[in-house]
């Protein structure tokens, strides 16, 4: 047993489970084996007990009532969330019957686990589940719902996600937050800019809406939707042209930068400004301060990326601190994600070779609704954890309708009655992270982090590692992996000598320090995983693949005859829709409201607080308007992924389209459009 378990009194070291950039480090003060309060731990070298208001309320959700406390069998019809108890004996034995019958007749790949990041500890999101279904033959999951367009266009330019490290943007002198709503989502990052700004930075946010990120910014540039590739492009143009591109720079650690030159004289201010919506002057003295200003640091977001271009979009603006040699400066540079320099041995941790070279299929969890209805042959059985898809994935009635299939066998594991689990045959309790043993890397600051558990398990609950340890019991798995303790996990996947970066960093050490930093080394001069070496303005790979070799802006799909584009995006308060069944973070973040342009809704007869109906052929939502200046003209916008509370109708996702991106098997949450009337 491990020593925090022991003390009922207490402040121990943890660190945040969610799926957020920051990873903070934390403090959980406990109080006869409960925890009481939750605070940030002052030691740790980036988040410096700074936290967010949603984690420091979770001691709320964490002993909130209805919590999961023991497995259950539906007794209702599904979608209605009726259930009994039952033991998990009894439970693991459904599941293995039923997925014994169904091998037998249908084969694995009728079974699919579908999963995210509800907790990023890399054994319980990405451990034991891909052992056991990749032994069991299960069909496999393209897991492509976040950042995989972009970090295909990301990795096409710089060959991984490896980008600035975070701590030395305090040196930079132009921030750039581009299509991130940072204020909610990376908050480190905004207090290291401000850092940055006594010593004189200056900071652009560049947005489709005037969020709590464009306030805070010296110089906020609205853009339209899936428009930014236009005007990277634009810049780019005027860098060459005004000669404030970095020859040496250029020569030494990039190819493609004559094809380039060439290439952008198209993109014209004028021609730019007709696409993106951004005034010709603006579009020059932003170039003009880019090419000026150094060192300067974008911060890459979610915005430009889920949109039909987004791969290609991040790509483009990836190609901008080439040009003026930012990457050989502290604090120069830009990040889309960091996740490369923290990259374990995924292999050993995830085992791909139970497969034994079985061609499995691989089903895009964007598609999941057309999984569910259209895929021949069917998934009859589907196992979902760390995540909640009725309300987030995309066009969510089509999903709705294939969880309420009355011949899918359904099983969901999490911590709350989610809508996705009121649609299961069996709902199975998890744990919180503070209940168990993980380790944690982040994609955006430079540190892993170890969780050892703190309190006891909450009722009957389980970690997801348990569970699939079980299962693989039960299923007669008898390889040696599937009784692994988590420290040995840890322990294995970390011991990487393929990655450099890791060096001196053990399980030991982790239990000793609580956090390690990578072993950083400037990424220049060095060698890039490209395929040439260098930053790549013209991709072979790319032209191989199929798309136009060098930074290109293509249109979004025409998207049905709908008046506005729709931006579905996060909110403050919730994570996804974690905290939109949480009372304290529900009145935090108050109601649903739709931004809308006053002269759109001068047109449309609407007024500020009107009740809106917003549609289109996929579904319909009713919200509040609130009417202003923040978005542009032909733009709408909503902030948070909120549940279906009965008698309301505010599931965003009804909206949004389940095309995909042009790279990475991406979503387009943002190229969806609608209609708007009052009601
Ligand atoms: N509070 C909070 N924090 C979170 C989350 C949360 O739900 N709530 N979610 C977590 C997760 S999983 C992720 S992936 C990250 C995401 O964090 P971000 O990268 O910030 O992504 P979004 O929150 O989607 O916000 C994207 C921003 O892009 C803007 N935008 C939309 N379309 C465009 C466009 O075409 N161009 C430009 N320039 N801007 C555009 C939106 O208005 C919004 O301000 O945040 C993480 N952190
Ligand atoms: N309209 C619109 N939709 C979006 C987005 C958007 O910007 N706009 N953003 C998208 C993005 S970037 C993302 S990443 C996805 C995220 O969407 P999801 O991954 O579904 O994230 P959450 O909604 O937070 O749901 C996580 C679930 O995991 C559960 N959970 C937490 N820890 C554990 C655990 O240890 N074990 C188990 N079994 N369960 C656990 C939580 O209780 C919660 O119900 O949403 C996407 N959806
Ligand atoms: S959600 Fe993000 S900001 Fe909040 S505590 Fe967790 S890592 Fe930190
Ligand atoms: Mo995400």
């Amino acid at each position: 047993m491990n020593s925090y378990l022991n003390k009922p009194n207490g402040v121990f070291p943890s660190v945040c489970s969610l799926d957020c950039p920051d990873q903070c480090g934390l403090l959980l003060h406990k109080e006869q084996g409960k925890i009481v309060k939750i605070d940030g731990d002052p030691n740790h070298p980036v988040t410096k007990g700074n936290i967010c208001n949603k984690v420091r309320n979770m001691a709320a959700r964490l002993y909130d009532d209805q919590r999961l406390k023991y497995p259950m069998k539906r007794i209702g019809v599904k979608g209605e969330a009726k259930f009994e108890r039952i033991s998990w004996e009894e439970a693991i034995e459904i599941i293995t019957s039923r997925w014994e019958e169904l091998i037998r007749a249908n084969g694995p790949e009728s079974i699919l686990p579908y999963s995210f990041y509800g907790n990023m500890g890399r054994l319980n999101a990405e451990g034991m589940d891909r052992r056991f279904f990749h032994r069991l033959g299960a069909s496999q999951l393209a897991r492509t719902i976040c950042s995989s367009a972009g970090s295909e266009g990301y990795k096409y330019t710089m060959g991984a996600s490896l980008g600035t490290d975070p701590e030395e943007t305090i040196h930079s002198k132009l921030i750039i937050f581009w299509g991130i709503n940072a204020a909610s989502t990376n908050m480190h990052q905004v207090a290291l800019a401000q850092k940055a700004r006594k010593n004189g930075a200056v900071i652009i946010v560049i947005d489709v809406h005037k969020n709590q990120t464009g306030r805070l910014a010296d110089w906020f540039i609205p853009i339209l939707p899936g428009t930014d590739s236009a005007l990277a492009l634009g810049i780019m143009h005027i860098l060459f042209a005004e000669g404030l591109v970095n020859p040496s720079f250029l020569q030494e650690y990039t190819v493609g930068h004559e094809e380039l030159r060439k290439h952008v004289v198209q993109y014209d201010p004028v021609t730019v400004s007709g696409i993106t919506g951004v005034p010709v002057r603006d579009i020059y003295r932003l170039a003009r301060m880019y090419g000026t200003t150094s060192p300067s640091f974008i911060r890459i977001g979610n915005g430009p990326q889920h949109h039909d271009n987004g791969g290609m979009c991040i790509r483009t603006i990836t190609c901008l601190p080439a040009l003026t040699g930012q990457w050989l400066r502290k604090g120069g540079g830009a990040i889309k994600g960091n996740s490369s320099y923290l990259a374990h041995d995924a292999s050993r941790l995830q085992r791909p070779d139970l497969l034994k070279n079985k061609q499995t299929r691989v089903i895009n969890m964007n598609l999941l609704g057309k999984a569910l209805l259209e895929l021949d042959p069917p998934v009859k059985s589907m196992y979902v954890y760390g995540t909640n898809p009725a309300v987030v994935a995309p066009d969510v009635n089509k999903i709705r309708k294939g969880l309420a299939r009355n011949d899918l066998f359904l099983v969901v594991h999490d911590l709350f009655m989610t809508e996705t689990a009121s649609y299961a045959d069996l709902v199975l309790p998890a744990t919180s992270s503070f209940e168990n043993t993980d380790f944690y890397s982040s994609y955006w600051h430079h540190y892993i982090q170890i969780q050892q558990p703190v309190i006891e398990r909450y009722g009957e609950s389980k970690s997801n590692v348990e569970v699939f340890k079980l299962l693989a019991q039960k299923m007669g798995f008898d390889e040696p992996i599937f009784q692994q303790t988590e420290a040995e996990m840890i322990a294995q996947a970390l011991d990487f000598p393929m990655n450099p970066y890791l060096d001196g960093i053990n399980y030991e050490t982790l239990v000793e320090k609580q956090f390690v930093k990578a072993a950083m080394k400037p990424l220049f001069p060095g060698k890039l995983p490209t395929p040439s070496g260098k930053i790549e303005f013209y991709s072979k790979k790319m032209e191989e693949d199929g798309y136009p070799p060098l930074p290109t802006y293509i249109p979004l799909v025409e998207d049905e005859n709908f008046r506005y584009l729709f931006i579905p995006a996060p909110n403050h308060n919730f994570l996804n829709s974690t905290f939109s069944n949480n009372q304290k973070h529900i009145s935090l973040e108050k109601e649903p409201r739709v931004h809308i342009n006053i002269q759109d809704a001068t047109a449309a007869g609407i007024q500020d607080g009107d009740i809106v109906r917003i549609w289109n052929h996929r579904g319909e939502c009713k919200l509040k308007a609130s009417v202003g200046e923040n978005v542009l003209p032909g733009v709408i916008v909503t902030q948070g992924l909120w549940r279906e509370e009965p008698g309301t109708k505010q599931l965003v996702n009804s909206l949004t389209p389940d095309r995909i991106a042009d790279m990475g098997g991406g979503a387009t949450f943002f190229s969806g459009r609608v209609n708007v009337e009052k009601i």
